[in-house]
């Protein structure tokens, strides 16, 4: 008999459906939350007998639990790890784990398709086109590779997974996958997936008005409550908001927190490592502990939310060197302009000691110290209105 204690997110039921084509009826499936796996293992390694095969996937082990699987393996157990978090790698010091992050080739690795590799190299299971390509979209998924591949079919086997239950999406897929068919969605699938993208659609819109700037550890953050949708927000909001660090989503039901960020050189890994989570480099997640309370919810809880840039703007446009107007919830202004070749902030009529080589550095400036966005036109000339006097704008010249 094998076991598999696997994640309850669709890189995890994606090893379990791997493992339901590879054994059949001779497989027991778990699907565990991050915090609920420890438990479980400890329970299945008090009782366990020799003969016993155990497969942990998409999930990490804590230290009492790798102690007791390397006693359960020196006394003849079977065990394998396959995980690919970052806060997982010490565990490759063990013969029984196998952590990857990325392949060779630079391809970001997933639980799901390392734990295919690992089935495939055993003769455990059958290669066939179908399973390949399942394996591939949770793969683009669960790495986030398929917004830059925009590879859409990824992102909707996701929407998928979180429209249905767990059993169900699991059967409907294992369905296809043993027919031999090409991978493909249903009519009716195909139907619900549109309703819902706009769903989500409208959901992100809403918590982009809703956001609030922080600064937690010395990085600028953007904070939002949300049940659902995390990657969705964390990708959407930190587009709308490039001189943000990263996205906490906060959600207060569930008790947990997630770290999303679009930056290379920002890994939220470390950030939830601090709050006793872990995770990717660019997505994380900690339990709402209470310092996490404090930093990311209550102390932001006044601020006013941060807004978008007008978008319609004629005059008002970035990199001008007429000058570009910005405003924050405070009510202040920030007009950012050239001279020669720097460019210079004015806060509410003061000049700010420092000066910018670049416009895009001087905007990052002022919505980072600030919280400010671009405003309309109209409040852009009622200012140049209210300064031309004593700065002798050029602006006015092109209206
Ligand atoms: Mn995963």
């Amino acid at each position: 008999m094998y076991y598999l204690y696997t994640h309850n997110d669709l890189d995890g039921l994606g090893c379990g459906i791997l493992a339901k084509c590879a054994f059949g009826d001779k497989v027991e499936i778990r699907y565990n939350s991050i915090a609920g796996l420890n438990t479980q293992v400890e329970r299945f390694l008090e009782r366990a007998k020799k003969k016993k095969h155990l497969f942990i996937t998409d999930l990490a082990v804590n230290e009492a639990n790798e102690q007791r699987i390397e006693d359960f393996v020196k006394s003849g157990g079977k065990v394998k790890l396959i995980d690919h978090h970052k806060s997982s790698l010490h565990l490759n010091r063990h013969p029984w784990a196998l952590v990857e992050v990325a392949y060779d080739d630079g391809r970001l690795a997933s639980a799901t398709s390392l734990f295919y590799d690992y089935l495939l190299k055993g003769r455990l299971l059958k290669p066939s086109p179908a399973i390949e390509e399942f394996v591939e979209l949770v793969r683009l998924y669960d790495t986030w590779e398929w917004d830059e591949a925009g590879n859409l079919e990824a992102k909707r086997l996701s929407d998928l997974f979180s429209m249905l239950s767990l059993e169900e999406f699991e059967e409907r897929m294992l369905e296809r996958l043993m027919t031999g068919e090409p991978f493909a969605f249903s009519p009716l699938e195909l139907e619900m997936l549109g309703v819902e993208e706009e769903r989500i659609g409208r959901y992100v819109r809403r918590k982009k008005r809703e956001i609030v700037q922080t600064f937690v550890g010395g990085h600028c953050v953007g904070v939002v409550h949300a049940e659902s949708y995390h990657s969705e927000l964390g990708n959407e909001l930190g587009k709308e908001y490039p001189h943000l660090d990263y996205i906490a989503i906060m959600n207060m039901g569930g008790k947990k927190a997630s770290f999303r960020t679009i930056h290379d050189d920002v890994d939220v890994s470390a950030v939830a490592g601090q709050y006793g989570g872990g995770g990717h480099a660019k997505a994380a997640g900690c339990p709402m502990t209470e310092e996490v309370y404090r930093h990311f919810v209550a102390e932001p809880f006044t601020k006013e939310p941060l807004r978008m840039d007008a978008f319609r703007n004629e005059y008002n446009v970035k990199d001008s060197t007429y000058g570009t107007l910005y405003e924050n919830g405070k009510e202040q202004q920030m007009f950012i302009f050239a001279s020669g070749d720097d460019w210079i902030v004015d806060v509410e009529g003061d000049e700010l000691n420092r000066t910018f080589p670049a416009f895009e550095e001087a905007e990052r400036y002022v919505k980072r110290q600030y919280g400010a966005w671009l405003v309309r036109d109209e409040v852009y000339i009622a200012y140049l209105m209210e300064h031309m006097s004593h700065r002798k704008s050029q602006a006015l010249v092109l209206m």
